[in-house]
């Protein structure tokens, strides 16, 4: 017999089929522990009961007398689960910025434990490169973790992976209406890993804000009007002496390590590895993970057969933790890129100027006969690129172009004279023929409205580089 209270319902999708309920059953012996349980007696939410709970499914329903002080149950659950203090990990100015940035992220973790204790809707949205998919794998260690500690059930989590930068109206659309299948007590939480913090997310932003809490980890260059910086909770190293550098992956694995301390150092180096950042270690480990990752997320279908739906936390921890098949595609992914990489070298023009070298290259040059695996995805592959042609201590900038969209690559050392990000908002702001662009200061995108203007395009970017430079 257990009693709880009902926390969250989620309604099927088929009106004929029983309703879930997430309960919340609070049990001297058991504490908190969260269920979706199946139960054919309809139950309220808010309602507290007693039954018999087999198997996940409710039976002998019956309402209770006894009051459960369900928020307080949680607040005392929250509260013990959560860690006071965060982890370092002995890089001291990378852990010095993360305890700059302790309170948020304990304030991040106390939020998403709250919501998956009692079974709210978390809507999990990452970036879909190494870095933003490294965020929520960690996160998703972490989370699998504390149920496990916990005795909790399979919270109400959907994860989706996000092809750009920005949350769109179009997004919150789709986030509207898969909350529109759950009543929930705690207000549903959205979670944004890698994707800005642009005016470009306004839209979205203003329509999910009435509907959900939104915690959004991020660490590029902020847009100071961006209505994404009044999230619930809004965490970006930029806001703590701290830089691109530190990832937004890093951060979120943050945040999980408060959730539950999985060992996430492998995960941890591969964001890091995954955005060209100074405090990557390039672990052996880290490498291998950070290759994975940039492999599943251009092309799921390489390792699943069919990339139907977006990539998963769970279907990458099924591919990582698989010796035989993670072997079998880092050996495949490494001998493709080694191919992209000496075609690239070969075919791409150079325009010196001083000790720098500007390379560009049409990235349609490259593609071969298997142009149906998209592996690699021009945008990471151009920063690949730049690592091969600078060649370690050379300085060099890449603009690699493919269709509508220009990917520009500094090495850092370069990168702190130009001023990327303003070269590409003059040109988006003094141009009606760029749609939108942005990004960090030594890996930014431009996107066109049409192909034709490229050449023009191009060649502002490069006035505006070599101007740079000559000052
Ligand atoms: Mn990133």
């Amino acid at each position: 017999m257990v009693t709880g209270t009902v926390t969250c319902i989620k309604h099927a999708s088929d009106a004929s089929k029983d309703r879930y309920f997430a309960v919340c059953v609070a049990d001297n012996s058991l504490g908190i522990q969260t269920c979706m349980c199946r139960s054919t007696t309809t139950l309220e939410l808010g309602s507290v009961f007693e039954a018999e709970l087999d198997a996940g499914t409710l039976s002998n329903v019956a309402y209770s007398a006894s009051s459960v002080d369900m928020a307080a149950a949680v607040r005392d659950a929250v509260g013990r689960g959560v860690a006071e203090k965060v982890q370092e990990v002995g890089i001291p100015d990378l852990d010095g910025i993360t305890l700059a940035m302790s309170s948020q992220i304990n304030s991040a973790a106390m939020l998403i434990a709250g919501k998956v204790m009692t079974g709210a809707p978390v809507i999990i949205r990452y970036h879909n490169d190494a870095d933003g998919s490294s965020g929520a794998y960690g996160i998703y260690k972490c989370i699998q973790g504390m149920i496990a500690a916990n005795r909790l059930c399979q919270p109400n989590i959907i994860w989706m992976m996000q092809r750009g930068i920005s949350y769109s109206d179009a997004d919150a659309e789709c986030d509207l209406l898969i909350l529109n299948g759950y009543e929930s007590a705690e207000r549903p939480l959205i979670i944004g890993i890698d994707f800005g913090t642009s005016t470009d997310s306004d839209a979205g932003i203003d329509r999910i804000c009435g509907a959900a809490d939104v915690v959004w980890l991020d660490h590029h260059p902020i847009e100071e009007k961006a209505h994404v910086l009044n999230s619930k909770i809004y965490v970006n190293p930029w806001l703590c002496k701290g830089n691109s550098n530190y990832t937004a992956g890093f951060l979120a694995c943050q945040v999980g390590k408060m959730l539950y301390a999985a060992d996430l150092a492998c995960i941890e180096d591969a964001s890091l590895i995954g955005d060209n950042s100074t405090f990557a270690l390039k672990s052996a480990c880290g490498k291998n993970m950070a290759a994975m990752l940039d492999l599943l997320t251009s092309d799921k279908a390489i390792a699943f057969g069919s990339r139907t739906t977006g990539l998963v936390p769970s279907e990458i921890d099924a591919v990582v933790t698989n010796k035989q098949k993670a072997d079998e595609l880092s050996a495949y992914a490494e001998s493709r890129m080694r191919e992209y990489l000496d075609a690239g070298q070969k075919l791409a023009k150079r325009h010196g100027y001083g000790d720098v070298t500007i390379y560009s290259l049409d990235f349609k040059n490259l593609s071969t006969d298997d142009s149906d695996v998209r592996y690699p995805l021009p945008g990471r592959y151009s920063s690949h690129l730049l690592n091969r042609l600078a060649g370690g201590d050379s300085e060099a900038v890449l603009l690699l172009y493919f269709g509508r969209y220009i990917s520009i690559r500094i090495t850092p050392s370069v990168s702190n004279e130009i001023n990327l990000r303003g070269i590409i908002r003059e040109i988006v702001d003094s141009t009606d023929y760029a749609e939108s662009g942005g990004g960090h200061n030594n890996a930014a995108s431009i996107k066109l409205k049409d192909e034709l203007f490229r050449k023009e395009v191009i060649a502002m970017i490069i006035g505006g580089v070599t101007a740079a430079l000559a000052q």
